[in-house]
């Protein structure tokens, strides 16, 4: 679906005001400096585009951005996401593969409707699929949340199921942005809260749990997800570094234990590049400025976050055709 796939679009996002702890912003800064960038170009060969600047964001004074509807800093994170739905679609219009950095995860409300967007508009109103990969479901609307905050509410927006008219609420949101229930699908689940559950149930929507992956093992896992998407299906993948267990990613805002290891977190990754259907990456929830009591934890977490980047954009392939080697030569 790509026109330019050795094109990389990047969009680094350091926004924090979809939840209430700071430092998720630092995360870009600290995934570029640990080296991802340079080990895409380099290593991966791929051109890099548009990543001159981490893009920061401050919130409105708390004054000038009550909540609405129980959302919290609703006016900033509607006018940070809008700008990042703009980033993207311009990266992806032009064919390439788009990596957004957060932030934390209300930024894919920016990122997805940006690429939803896209896709119709080159592949003649043709949707995309969404992958998501995270403890929580965030499909939270805003009547549904417990926490007011939008970082547990971006999939409600993005299908539908929540809608603002207001253009400073989210209504800026039009159909060509968002997607459909049925091309959603969950992997990693541990966390969700009531309401959600009932969403999840009412609406039929496609989730691997933690359950589901101890039964199946992931390999089963990702090709029944692949299934229900459909081969020849563009892919969004948003991975919430707090899919992982913590012992993997410990710094991360909302972490659940009983996760995916960082083996499993890559395999994932791979499997979704391998389709050749890739279209966008989103990476959020980092946090370097949590768990400083677990040594190194910070560190850990950006090594996981590195990785998961770069199996998803084709670290592996070089393995892959050695076990395939392998494999024919035994
Ligand atoms: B994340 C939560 F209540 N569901 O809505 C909420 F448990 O992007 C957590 O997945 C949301 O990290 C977590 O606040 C959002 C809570
Ligand atoms: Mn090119
Ligand atoms: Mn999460
Ligand atoms: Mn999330």
């Amino acid at each position: 679906f790509l026109s330019h796939p050795e094109d990389l679009g990047v969009v680094a996002v350091g926004f924090s005001g979809g939840q209430g702890k700071p430092g998720v912003d630092a995360a870009p800064t600290a995934l570029i400096e640990s080296g991802l960038l340079d080990q895409l170009r380099d290593e991966l060969g791929y051109n890099l585009h548009g990543h001159g600047a981490v893009h920061s964001y401050a919130d409105l004074a708390p004054a000038q951005d009550p909540p609405h509807r129980g959302m919290k800093n609703p006016r900033a994170v509607s006018a940070v996401t809008r700008q990042i739905a703009d980033q993207v679609y311009a990266q992806a219009r032009e064919g390439r593969l788009v990596l957004t950095l957060g932030g934390d995860h209300s930024v894919a409300i920016g990122t997805i409707a940006g690429s939803a967007r896209a896709v119709r508009e080159r592949l003649g109103g043709r949707e995309m699929a969404v992958i998501w990969v995270d403890a929580h479901a965030d499909i939270n609307t805003p009547e549904t949340s417990g926490s007011g905050n939008i970082h547990g509410m971006p999939v409600s927006f993005l299908t539908g199921l929540a809608r603002e008219e207001k253009e400073e609420f989210f209504g800026w949101l039009k159909d060509e942005h968002r997607i459909s229930l049925k091309k959603l699908v969950y992997i990693g689940l541990r966390d969700v809260d009531a309401g959600e559950k009932r969403i999840l149930r009412e609406n039929g929507i496609k989730a691997f749990s933690m359950f589901d992956i101890d039964r199946h093992g992931i390999g089963r896992v990702m090709d029944m997800a692949l299934a229900h998407i459909g081969s020849d299906t563009p892919i969004h993948l948003s991975f919430d570094v707090d899919a992982l267990d913590p012992m993997w990613a410990p710094s991360t805002g909302t972490p659940v234990r009983g996760g995916l290891t960082l083996r499993e977190g890559d395999y994932i990754c791979e499997v979704v590049h391998q389709t050749g259907s890739l279209v966008a990456v989103d990476l959020v929830e980092v946090n370097p400025r949590l768990a400083p009591e677990i040594e190194m934890g910070a560190h850990e977490t950006v090594r996981a976050g590195c990785s998961l980047v770069r199996c998803a954009l084709g670290e592996s392939l070089f393995t892959a055709a050695m076990a395939s080697t392998v494999t024919s030569g035994s």
